[in-house]
């Protein structure tokens, strides 16, 4: 067992040494490598995958993971609301950027994973990625499941997200932004009947887009089950459900209005804003959390940069969930 007060991530003392100096990495992280020998293996590694070539309208998710680090400089690492220290708690690291094929989502998600596969030690460290276009999100996911032993069922899901994304073919491909929880389900990665969506919305292109994701069994919390309906008593629901089984939780920034995250590909107005989304996350305290991917992060069409500093934030929810989990179970 860890000493708790003494710190698992060493990060540099924003006193001396200014938040705005330095290489960028995910929220001042040591890179993988340079991680004191004491706090190998790490227990949670966060790496980019620098790749858009799934989209369906708007490109730029390319340059995501350098934009979020960049904004990323300011996470600091004590949870108020949840009283935890993430760096104190775990250790944690920048695994740097995988290896991507620009032309092809299939073979990216093919070079992605065996890139994922090889981070820290698989029967310790969890993986956290941060594309990217949400095509992404399969690679990472492949990687975590086998991490988890391969569980035939698969894995228990949580998705923030404006779209299902389980499209069938589109321009007549099968591998798309769109479509990563229909090839999920189908090769057995993800349990249709324990995923939970949240943030989903309209418009649509016809009343059948969501009929793959309800006939699966995907339980879906539109924007307005969350105002206004029974929302998040389901998600409360789906989480007591999951007794501790391991989730993988993936974040598109589109479940955020436009108007706060408007640096993304695929906006779509009247979705939920910055608070709601780290209310909602802070509601997952306690769920046994495997992997994680943070997506869809367009920054140049996003001056301000407003969206990658939300997406560094929602990284820093995510870490703390875990820190939460370790804290709980030891
Ligand atoms: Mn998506």
């Amino acid at each position: 067992m860890s000493d708790s007060s003494i710190p698992r991530t060493r990060l540099p003392d924003a006193r001396e040494f200014p938040r705005f100096a330095g290489v960028p990495t995910f929220c001042r992280f040591p890179l993988i490598d340079d991680v004191d020998p004491a706090h190998q293996p790490v227990d949670w590694a966060v790496y980019g995958i620098p790749f858009d070539g799934g989209v369906t309208y708007r490109p730029g998710a390319r340059f995501g993971p350098r934009a979020i680090r960049e904004a990323s400089a300011y996470v600091k690492p004590y949870h108020l609301e949840h009283d935890i220290n993430i760096a104190e708690t775990l250790s944690l690291a920048d695994a740097g950027d995988s290896p991507v094929r620009p032309y092809s989502c299939e073979d990216t998600a093919d070079v992605a994973g065996q890139h994922a596969e090889s981070i820290g030690d698989p029967s310790h460290t969890r993986l956290l990625a941060v594309g990217g276009d949400h095509s992404i999100a399969y690679a990472n996911l492949h990687a975590t499941w086998r991490r988890m032993g391969r569980p035939e069922k698969g894995l228990a899901m949580l998705h923030f997200d404006a779209h299902l994304d389980t499209a069938g073919p589109i321009w007549g491909h099968t591998w798309t932004h769109a479509s990563p929880f229909r090839l999920g389900i189908e090769h057995g990665l993800i349990d249709p009947q324990r995923f939970f969506s949240i943030g989903i919305r309209g418009p649509l292109n016809t009343a059948d887009d969501l009929a793959y994701g309800r006939e699966h069994g995907i339980e879906i919390a539109t924007v307005e089950d969350i105002r206004l309906r029974d929302g998040r008593e389901r998600l409360r629901a789906f989480l007591s459900r999951l007794d501790n089984a391991p989730v993988y939780l993936t974040f598109d920034i589109d479940c955020v209005d436009p108007s706060a995250a408007p640096g993304t590909g695929t906006p779509c107005c009247g979705g939920l804003h910055a608070g709601e989304v780290f209310e909602l996350l802070r509601a997952c305290a306690g769920m046994n959390l495997c992997g994680a991917d943070v997506v869809e992060v367009l920054p140049d069409r996003d001056p301000a940069g407003v969206t990658a500093l939300l997406a560094s934030h929602v990284i820093f929810e995510i870490l703390a969930l875990a820190a939460m989990h370790r804290r709980a179970t030891g």
